[in-house]
């Protein structure tokens, strides 16, 4: 029904991905600067701080327990990255302003999650990990990216296969192997609800749920407890990573919600004086074990972002740097993946000086009543995603972040316009005034053309 955010005119008939092609359609909305990144995997960069991230997150879940996928293809269908997960046909998630589709049936997963369905077919046993990029359309600022990266982990039990057929007693003699950590965890017990996040009392007792979480929470805390200390460690130069004890982690369990897990919680830890999120996780939703045709397994998922750990990892300021082939960025994780007791945080390169340039606009069309976010109200049709993604194909990384700075509806004629506030700053140099406002130049005529807003 929306009008095509990025001009159907403009999108190539076929692309080319990872040696594959695939034939557009008028759903495509991907820019060529996205389409140019899904050949990077920073994942399976040797020395990529995106790499050691992954190496240490594999460290806490050994094989041959667990098995490692890091080559699936950012490819994936709707249904995989959607259905086989019971997300709703109206789920907010699958809109083209917030995710990126080759066609209607095609898109670049925006999760690891998509891959769940196919493992737990191939039957999984015991776990495994996944780590990969994921891609969604998202506003520009310091953490965010069109393109990240997940590890995505899973651990399955079979009923059929346990000792005396016992589920709650063989994930228990599991969970009594598992090493133990001096953190402290609030976990507000019990961190569910009955209604939103329920038991899944059809197909598993609540003694085999319980026994299932607390294995859940416990290998999970025990990743974050390896991540800190090792953060510690590398920023405090005088601490071991077996010494760092003297003030213990603090992290909290929350309650959430996905459509593939329930019970579901997220995971975040006190850091810098504050509380932040570093994953998603929860009980497996028995659907997807019965679609798959393996009713009898049981277990758990989570999923991780890559760069928001390394960021807290090596104290890296911009999630931008992670795509820089600047040496001066790169050097300083050379050896690193091998050594990692050597693991220092990352020193800056000095900042460049920011650039700030506004561009005002009228949207096309009117709207009845006034709107105060960047989303679309009444007629006019307007996806503040859609905007970010034609500033970073024009001016790429260069863009450090951009924000509304004012918005109004014209009492009379019902128009609404948007003034956005760009700021300009490279990683790697000083950007002169000729560079910066050529770039703004580009920028403006490059929104006319593709979202046809009237500039001011
Ligand atoms: C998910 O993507 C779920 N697939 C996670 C999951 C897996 C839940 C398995 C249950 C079972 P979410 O969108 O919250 O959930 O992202 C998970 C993690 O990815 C977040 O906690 C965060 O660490 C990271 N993340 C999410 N969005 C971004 C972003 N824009 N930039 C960097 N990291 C992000
Ligand atoms: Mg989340």
């Amino acid at each position: 029904a929306s009008p095509a955010p990025v001009s159907a005119t403009t999108a190539p008939k076929t692309v080319e991905i990872n040696g594959k092609s695939y034939t557009t359609d008028p759903w495509f909305n991907v820019s060529s600067t996205v389409l140019s990144l899904t050949s990077r995997k920073l994942h399976l960069q040797k020395d990529h701080p995106v790499a050691i991230t992954r190496k240490i997150i594999e460290s806490v879940f050994p094989a041959p327990t667990y098995k490692y996928y890091n080559e699936f293809d950012p490819v994936v269908s709707t249904f995989e990255n959607f259905d086989s997960l019971g997300f709703p046909p109206d789920h907010p998630g699958r809109a083209r302003s917030d995710t990126y589709y080759i066609n209607k049936d095609t898109l670049l997963r925006t999760h690891t999650s998509a891959h769940e369905a196919e493992l737990f077919r191939a039957r999984a046993s015991g776990g495994y990990l996944i780590s990969a990029d994921v891609y969604r359309r998202d506003e520009v600022d310091r953490s965010h990216y069109p393109v990240f990266h997940q590890m995505e982990g899973a651990r399955v039990w079979d009923r059929t296969k346990v000792p005396n057929g016992d589920l709650a007693a063989a994930v228990l003699a599991d969970l009594a192997r598992l090493p133990t950590h001096n953190m402290k965890v609030e976990d507000p017990n019990p961190p569910f609800h009955p209604d939103r996040n329920p038991l899944q009392t059809a197909h598993h007792t609540p003694e085999e749920a319980a026994a299932i979480a607390a294995h859940l929470k416990r290998s999970l805390e025990l990743m974050v407890n390896e991540i800190f200390t090792r953060a510690k460690a590398a920023t405090d130069p005088n601490q071991t990573p077996e010494s760092a004890s003297s003030e213990p982690l603090r992290v909290r369990w929350v309650e959430a919600y996905f459509p593939f897990t329930s019970p579901s919680w997220e995971l975040e830890v006190f850091y810098q004086g504050d509380w932040l999120e570093v994953l998603g996780c929860g009980v497996s939703q028995q659907s997807l074990h019965i679609n798959a045709g393996v009713p009898s397994q049981s277990g758990w998922a989570f999923g991780i972002g890559l760069e928001r750990i390394a960021m807290l990892l090596f104290q890296i300021p911009d999630i931008r740097l992670f795509w820089s082939r600047d040496e001066r960025f790169l050097s300083q994780f050379r050896g690193v993946e091998d050594r990692l007791d050597q693991m220092k945080a990352f020193v800056p390169f000095s900042k460049y000086p920011a650039c700030y340039k506004d561009v005002s606009f009228w949207l096309r069309g009117t709207s009845a009543a006034g709107g105060n976010t960047g989303r679309g109200v009444g007629a006019v049709d307007w996806h503040g995603n859609d905007l970010m993604e034609v500033v970073r194909d024009v001016a790429g990384d260069t863009v450090e972040d951009v924000r509304v700075v004012d918005e109004f509806t014209h009492p009379k004629t019902g128009r609404r316009s948007m003034c956005y506030r760009i700021n300009y700053r490279s990683l790697e140099r000083t950007l002169t005034n000729v560079e910066t406002n050529e770039m703004h130049d580009r920028v403006t005529k490059a929104l006319v053309e593709k979202l046809g807003v009237e500039i001011r």
